[in-house]
C-alpha cells in the first residue's frame, strides 16, 4: 500500500526537499498550512501539484486532530515552527506557543487518533538547544544550554518528545539537525542572505550589505542530504534521538569569503561588507560543531555535499535568480 505522510511547515526548507523526497519514494503527501499565508501555498502548489495541502494550525488542536483523522498518515513530520532565532528574542511567546506547544499539541493530537499505536513521528530538534556548548564537538549526550526564547522553545519540544516515547511507547525520533541551508533557505537566514547579496554584488544592482557579527561558527550543511536523516528516522526499527550535522564548523566570515570568492569578486570583505548592530542578539551562540557517529552508525546516514560545494550551490542559485528579477 502506497505510504502516507502528513508534514507540517511543508512550505519551509526542509518541507520543500522532504516533499521531493518522499515523493520520488512514491509517498502520498499531505501538507499542513495556516489559512493566513495564501500566497505561499499558492506558490508550494505549483510547484507541487500532487501534494494536498490542508488548513490547520500548529496553535489550533482541534484543527490537528481534524487533519489527521481525515489523512490517517503513516508518518507525521513535524517541521513546522517560528525558526528565526533572531525573531525568537523579539516575539518569545509565540515562539514558545508554534515551536514548543506546537510539537507537544501534534503529540497529543496523534495518541488520541492513533488507536493502533502506529503512526510514526519525526521531530526536528536543533542544536541551538547546545546553544552556550558544554563540549566540541556536541553529540547525543552533551547536555543543553540554549541561548534563545526557540532553543529554549525546541528542548521543551525536545524532552516531550523524549517523554511521550518513554510513557507511551510511540514511535517518535528527534533529529538534532545542525544548520541546513541551501535553494530553499529563506532571506533571513545569514547563509542566504549572504548568498543573494554577494549575487547582486555581482550583477551590479548593489555596492555593499550589511551583517551583524562575522565570528560565529557553525556546523553547515545541505538541507537536501538532512531530509534522508529524517525519513531513515522513521524507517528505523526502534526509535531514537541524533545528531545531524558534517562535522566541520566555519565562521560567518568564511562563509562570507568563500561566497565572493564563488563569484569572482576580489578585493576583500571591507569593500563589500559593513556591520550592522541592529544583527546583534542579546545572547549569541558562538560555536556549533556536531559529532554524527551515531546515525551513520545505526542508520547508515552520512552528509554528502561539502561546506564549499554547499556555498557555490547557493550562490550560483542566486545568481541565476537575481538575474531573473
Ligand atoms: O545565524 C550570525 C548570527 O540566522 C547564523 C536556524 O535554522 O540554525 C538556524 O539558526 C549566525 C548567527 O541561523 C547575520 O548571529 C551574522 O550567529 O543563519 P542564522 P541560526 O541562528 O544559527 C539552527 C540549527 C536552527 O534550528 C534555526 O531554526 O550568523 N549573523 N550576521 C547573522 N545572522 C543573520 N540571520 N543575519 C545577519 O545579518
Amino acid at each position: 500500500m502506497q505510504p502516507t505522510a502528513l508534514i507540517t511547515g511543508i512550505t519551509g526548507q526542509d518541507g520543500h526537499h522532504l516533499t521531493k523526497f518522499l515523493l520520488e519514494k512514491d509517498y502520498k503527501v499531505f501538507g499542513l498550512v495556516s489559512g493566513q499565508r495564501e500566497d505561499v501555498s499558492r506558490h508550494f502548489s505549483l510547484k507541487f501539484p500532487e501534494v494536498e495541502l490542508i488548513g490547520g494550525d500548529l496553535a489550533d488542536f482541534s484543527s490537528l486532530l481534524n487533519v489527521l483523522d481525515r489523512v490517517a498518515p503513516n508518518e507525521v513530520y513535524n517541521l513546522g515552527a517560528i525558526s528565526f532565532v533572531g525573531l525568537s528574542f523579539a516575539q518569545p511567546e509565540l515562539t514558545s506557543n508554534i515551536t514548543g506547544l506546537g510539537a507537544l499539541r501534534v503529540l497529543e493530537a496523534v495518541r488520541k487518533i492513533d488507536k493502533t499505536n502506529s503512526i510514526k513521528i519525526y521531530q526536528a530538534s536543533s542544536s541551538e538547544m547546545f546553544g552556550k556548548v558544554r563540549e566540541t564537538p556536541q553529540n547525543e549526550l552533551t547536555p543543553f544550554h540554549p541561548r534563545s526564547p526557540y532553543g529554549v522553545a525546541k528542548c521543551f519540544a525536545h524532552y516531550m518528545c523524549v517523554n511521550y516515547r518513554e510513557a507511551y511507547g510511540m514511535h517518535i525520533s528527534c533529529g538534532i539537525l545542525f544548520n541546513h541551508e541551501g535553494e530553499y533557505r529563506g532571506k533571513e537566514f545569514v547563509t542566504r542572505k549572504i548568498s543573494s547579496n554577494v549575487a547582486k554584488l555581482k550583477l551590479g544592482k548593489i555596492n555593499r550589505f550589511s551583517l551583524g557579527s562575522l565570528d560565529p561558527k557553525r556546523d553547515w550543511g545541505y538541507a537536501g542530504d538532512y531530509v534522508e536523516a529524517m525519513w531513515l528516522m522513521t524507517q528505523a526499527k526502534n526509535p531514537g534521538d541524533y545528531i545531524v550535522a558534517t562535522g566541520e564548523t566555519h565562521s560567518v566570515r568564511d562563509f562570507l569569503a568563500e561566497a565572493l570568492n564563488v563569484a569572482g569578486l576580489e578585493g576583500g570583505i571591507e569593500e563589500y561588507v559593513d556591520y550592522d548592530v541592529n544583527m546583534k542578539r542579546p545572547s549569541e551562540v558562538d560555536l556549533l560543531v556536531g559529532d554524527y557517529s551515531m546515525i551513520k552508525q545505526e542508520l547508515g546516514w552520512t552528509p554528502k555535499v561539502t561546506f564549499k560545494e554547499l556555498v557555490r550551490l547557493m550562490v550560483e542559485n542566486d545568481l541565476i535568480h537575481e538575474a531573473s528579477q
